[in-house]
């Protein structure tokens, strides 16, 4: 079994300028880079989830939900980061396409061919993901918590995610639940890769 790396929804809209920024969340693009760097360097997959909404969905505020409109479809606001080092080849994860729901989890994407991204890890023989990105406090922690609930080893890079902070520290108490419920944490100086 080995190891992936979840790159979680670094696109425009999360960072400054965007739709829904999470402050400063484009500061995590160098360090995610780092680590896209070690994992393809050391041979293990990379994969990248997206928030992809329709033009009208339960999730956005005019339809019923919390949010203001963000990462619509085929927008520039949708594209994943210019810096983020994205292969054309790059796995990736699409998720929050279904207008009925509210999802956040990386684990209700799914892969180009229609494979749902638990079954996509377990053929690739994954069974630990080091999870980054944007919203450490919305989809980071339902990823990194669904992750926990699939019998997956998850660790935190604690260096590569910022959140939204609705309320003030809700990033740090998202961080300490992911903790709380089993994950590991690590930095760009500290990982290992197991
Ligand atoms: C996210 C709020 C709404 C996220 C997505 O990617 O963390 N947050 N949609
Ligand atoms: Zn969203």
């Amino acid at each position: 079994m080995k190891s992936a790396l979840v790159v979680v929804d670094v696109q425009n809209d999360f960072c400054d300028g965007g739709a829904l920024p999470v402050k400063g969340g484009q500061k995590t693009v160098p360090v995610l880079n780092k680590y896209i760097e070690l994992f393809k360097a050391a041979g293990l997959p990379v994969y990248f989830t997206r928030d992809w909404h329709p033009q009208r969905t339960v999730h956005f505020k005019e339809y019923g939900g919390v949010w203001p409109q963000h990462c619509v479809q085929g927008t520039r606001g949708a594209e994943f980061h210019t810096e983020l080092k994205v292969a054309p080849d790059a796995k990736v994860i699409t998720k929050g396409d279904d207008p009925d729901k509210d999802s956040y989890s990386g684990f209700d994407g799914k892969d180009p061919q229609g494979r749902k991204f638990a079954q996509a890890l377990k053929e690739e023989g994954v069974d630990h993901i080091y999870v980054g990105g944007l919203a450490a406090d919305y989809c980071v922690k339902a990823t990194a918590l669904d992750g926990l609930k699939g019998r997956f080893r998850v660790t935190v890079l604690l260096d590569a995610v910022k959140g939204v902070d609705v309320k003030e520290g809700d990033s740090e108490r998202a961080i300490d639940e992911m903790i709380e419920k089993g994950a590991g944490t690590t930095t760009i100086d500290e990982v290992e890769l197991v």
